[in-house]
């Protein structure tokens, strides 16, 4: 990979006159968002010692994140913010203002009252910063900030390293997607050159379970049931949340075993959760849409990954068929 000359030399010139770097990631932070936050703000740390550095998020950092080096210092913007002088704020991994969920309570981060580095691989992205690093074949935020500082000049540590290096597992699903491209090998191998502990990554998100989580992910597949239609279909009520004592954001990752029956044309988690019923869809198939099945029930997404959320509870419903004889 290779990034623009001029928007890191912008980049660069943008940070050297900053006294405070604050770097800020999406709400609900997955691997990407919290692994170039860390990644991005001790890169900035370093090379830039006359600026402040500061780690936010509207979010709490997910436990199974707890283990990358910085992590406790993840806190909310502090309120005031400080004056717009020498402030730059650096965005990362957010396709919109809006996914910081800053833009309504700090509007003056995107109305040009401050200075801002943004950092990011969604295709929609509408460059909302002052200086932008936008790469759409990007497979994660990371990539990009593994090759900025490569291409800058700046010092990968071993830490450093194991921060990005979980972005880039996290956002190719364990180098299984289909963004995983021979640059993304190459990308990986060159962080963990530069001391990048892979094996903890891949512990920590691929390899560890909490009780709860097994617990749930049992019972949604345990209720798989195939339909006519060729869905593989489970649901999860209010019930199983709390026999389990799981939350709901304990359900990501099981739709991919679902979706895993051979033969099946899509698959679906039902799930209910504060009056409402939420519908993950998921297809291999390149002739099945599940955005537009998801856009049947307002909802949206993507041709091989959707969802919908419907006002409502679930009600089962069992079948008996009487087979003569016997
Ligand atoms: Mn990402």
């Amino acid at each position: 990979m290779h990034l623009p000359e001029p928007e890191i030399a912008q980049a660069v010139d943008l940070c050297k006159t900053a006294t405070r770097l604050l770097c800020v990631c999406h709400r609900n932070p997955d691997g990407d968002a919290i692994g170039s936050l860390l990644g991005v703000g001790a890169l900035l740390e370093q090379e830039f010692p006359q600026a402040e550095v500061g780690y936010h998020c509207v979010d709490p950092v997910p436990e199974m994140f707890h283990f990358l080096p910085g992590a406790f210092r993840v806190q909310v913007l502090p309120d005031p913010l400080p004056p717009p002088e020498g402030t730059v704020f650096v965005f990362l991994d957010s396709a919109e203002p809006k996914l910081t969920e800053l833009h309504e309570t700090h509007p003056q981060l995107f109305d040009g009252t401050y200075r801002s580095l943004m950092i990011d691989h969604h295709y929609s992205n509408p460059r909302y910063g002052t200086v932008n690093i936008l790469v759409p074949d990007a497979s994660s935020t990371c990539e990009i900030a593994a090759w900025l500082a490569e291409q800058a000049g700046w010092t990968i540590t071993s830490d450093i390293a194991t921060c990005l290096l979980t972005g880039l597992y996290t956002d190719t699903g364990g180098l299984l997607h289909s963004n995983v491209t021979p640059g993304v090998y190459r990308t990986v191998a060159h962080l963990q050159r530069r001391g990048g502990r892979r094996q903890e990554v891949v512990e920590a998100v691929f390899r560890t379970g909490k009780l709860s989580t097994l617990r749930l992910w049992g019972r949604v597949l345990e209720k798989i049931s195939l339909t006519d239609e060729g869905g593989a279909i489970s649901a999860v009520t209010e019930g199983d949340f709390r026999a389990t004592g799981a939350d709901t954001s304990e359900l990501t990752g099981a739709i991919d075993y679902v979706n895993a029956v051979p033969g099946m044309r899509f698959s679906l988690i039902l799930s209910e959760r504060d009056g409402k019923v939420k519908g993950s869809l998921r297809t291999l198939r390149d002739d099945v849409d599940v955005s537009e099945m998801a856009g049947k029930f307002s909802g949206g997404g993507h041709k091989k990954a959707a969802g919908f959320a419907l006002p409502g509870k679930l009600k089962p419903e069992v079948r008996w068929t009487v087979v003569e004889g016997e």
